[in-house]
């Protein structure tokens, strides 16, 4: 049985129970699968047709083509490439379910629903070029939700958002013919190239993954981001808690997990019912507690300070705490080990997307028409499951800390430039006069397979001790949080003067968590912004910005890797994606593509070296902008 091996002691100290107990959890089950396999590791296995299962020997010994003639350079880009269609079609498939969302409120058939954000429901809507003068909001939401689901299926032409990238980026996506089309178009396209037989240049395979993460960028996930803040609110810096020490001992406890706000939103309105307060009390408990699990947490964390139970990782080990009475699935990122350990508790389990069920799950399908009544009926069962509690076997760990969250592009304009002088110049200027070296997006899961969290703390640490400010959504953000980097007070403690001298004159943490997954589209808006107000450059590949997730597991994180290397950002992954077996495949990626689009690959798993390999590259990138040094220089290079 794995033992403590997250650094986290809340995490270890469940991993321990969950050994005393013989319950078997994500790190048992990666090390009975040690070691992996060798092929898929390099991507050298090819599945795609019934003339295999066939594999590329990699010392170059054994078979060199598959039975078809496919080399390894085809093998590897094309299970990369359909990974990477995967990671858009989960994004989009979210987006559009909330634009149908939209489309419902504008109907009147989703009544639970309001329009939380009707400035931004009316200027993006405007930006569909839709006339909303003496239209309501609802008549709005209506013809912007049509016009949404439209460019889902659009077979030509140019969906709205990709226009708000930068002219250069446009430009280069014209001349390579990446420039996305309708989401759904380009994920058929991309996964009829990797059938048998077809696209067998790895060159063009990759600039299918290009095309397709484009798509997922700056169409699905920006359409997901925009709905959400148009239908629950635009984030603002709110202060919450993180860890499984959120979980009360004496209160009803509901997880929400997944991606969508679309019922976790209405489970939190239900829960803070009095009514139902007044049941749970009936049941024996104090109050009922909603924390959140991975993105859904997120979700409701930025918009409405939801306390966070844990990332990816931890979905085991808050059942694990005995105390949850109910954990509420949606879409994505739900591990079905999560449903095996909750046997071992009178937790219950419950699905709620037709797209994602459990075997042996209780299932409560959600409909956006009945979403208070479905929202009411979950929380009932969590209650009323609340008796069934052993409260013998309660071990709820102690620790949950400070968090402040909730930055997004339109507010980081008013922190920054303060309540009379709301433009990004601040933020220009303090990365010109060199206090703030560059940017930084760490994003991303944990795994297993890295240090379950810690790579993330490791790689932040390092980056603001050397003056990058870090934007982070998704697991990330909670790994940094649960360590104390997402509260104002982390800047004197950790970043370096010049970011200090910033993050105090503004009041904000050196690390501004943005949101969820999907809400990686923000750092795209904030990067065209940030050339908009001028002084750093013509394009986004000019900027001192770089990426990396650090523990990246799903396909999301291939196609966000994408679509930010193809918007001409490096992004550096702590394992390398299943290329490795391919040299031309893996130099393609990680050099010859920065003189294609201007962003590149580069994969290290150490994550303090992983840190330079970014701060390397933005100093590279502010020397050629003839930017001055930055301003206090960090003598020490690297730390281990
Ligand atoms: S939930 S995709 S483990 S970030 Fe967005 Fe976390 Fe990765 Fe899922």
């Amino acid at each position: 049985m794995a033992k403590k091996i997250t650094g986290n002691k809340a995490s270890d100290a469940m991993i321990e129970r969950a050994a005393k107990e013989k319950i078997t959890t994500v790190w048992d089950r990666f090390m009975a699968q040690c070691p992996q396999c060798g092929f898929g590791q390099l991507g050298l296995c090819c599945t795609v047709c019934n003339m295999g299962p066939c594999r590329i020997d990699p010392y170059g010994k054994g078979p060199q083509l598959g039975t078809c003639g496919a080399d390894a350079d085809i093998i590897s880009s094309r299970n990369m490439v359909r990974s990477v269609a995967v990671g858009a079609a989960s994004h989009a498939d979210h987006a559009r379910d909330l634009a149908h969302t939209l489309l419902l409120v504008g109907e009147g058939k989703a009544r639970d629903y309001t329009i939380r954000n009707p400035e931004k429901l009316r200027r993006i809507a405007r930006e569909y070029g839709i006339d909303v003068s003496a239209k309501d909001n609802i008549q709005v939401a209506k013809e912007l939700g049509q016009e949404m689901l439209a460019e889902f299926g659009q077979q030509e032409g140019e969906p709205t958002f990709p226009k708000r990238a930068p002219k250069r980026q446009q430009d280069i996506w014209h001349k390579l013919n990446i420039f996305p089309r309708g989401v759904d178009r380009e994920v058929t396209e991309t996964l009829c190239r990797t059938h048998e037989g077809m696209d067998n240049d790895y060159q063009n395979l990759i600039r299918s993954a290009m095309k397709v993460s484009l798509a997922d960028g700056w169409v699905g996930s920006m359409i997901a981001t925009e709905v959400s803040d148009i239908l629950f609110g635009a984030p603002y810096p709110i202060r919450s808690k993180v860890n499984l020490g959120v979980l009360k001992k004496d209160e009803v406890n509901i997880l929400i997990h997944g991606h969508e706000p679309t019922l976790s939103d209405q489970i939190v309105s239900a829960a803070q019912d009095k009514e139902m307060v007044e049941f749970a009390k009936k049941f024996g408990a104090k109050g009922i507690t909603v924390a959140g699990i991975c993105c859904t947490a997120n979700e409701n964390l930025v918009r409405r300070g939801v306390p966070v139970a844990g990332n990816f990782l931890q979905q085991e080990l808050a059942i694990l705490t005995g105390a949850v009475e109910a954990m509420v699935v949606d879409i994505q990122c739900i591990m079905p080990g999560t449903a095996q350990v909750a046997k071992n508790f009178h937790t219950k389990v419950i699905s709620t997307s037709s797209k994602a069920r459990f075997m042996e799950v209780e299932h409560v399908e959600f409909k956006e028409e009945k979403a208070g009544e479905i929202a009411r009926e979950i929380v009932k069962k969590a209650i009323e499951n609340f008796p069934n509690r052993d409260k013998k076997r309660v071990e709820i760990p102690e620790e949950s800390l400070d968090l402040v969250a909730g930055f997004t592009v339109e507010n980081i304009f008013h922190h920054l430039g303060g309540r009379f002088r709301s433009s990004y110049r601040p933020l220009n200027d303090n990365i010109i006069n060199g206090r703030i070296r560059g940017i930084a997006g760490v994003v991303g899961c944990d795994n297993p397979k890295n240090q379950s969290g810690a790579s993330h703390t490791q790689m932040v640490k390092e980056l603001i001790k050397h003056d990058v400010l870090v934007v982070q959504t998704g697991c990330s953000a909670i790994a940094c949080a649960r360590d104390g980097l997402l509260v104002p007070e982390a800047a004197a403690k950790y970043a370096g003067k010049g970011l200090q001298e910033v993050c105090a004159a503004v009041g904000i943490p050196p690390v501004l968590h943005s949101g969820a997954c999907v809400d990686n589209s923000r750092v795209l808006i904030a990067c065209c912004e940030i050339l908009k107000e001028g002084g750093l450059g013509e394009g986004i590949d000019d900027l001192p910005v770089a990426g990396a997730a650090p523990e990246w597991m799903s396909e999301k994180a291939m196609a966000i890797g994408w679509y930010f290397v193809a918007s001409g950002v490096l992004v550096v992954f702590g394992s390398p994606m299943r290329v490795l077996g391919s040299k031309n495949v893996t130099k393609h990626i990680t050099e010859d593509i920065e003189k294609i689009v201007g962003g590149k690959w580069a994969f290290e798993d150490n994550p303090i070296k992983a840190a330079h390999i970014m701060i390397e590259h933005m100093d590279k990138k502010r020397a050629a902008l003839k930017l001055k040094p930055v301003m206090y220089e960090t003598e020490e290079k690297i730390t281990v």
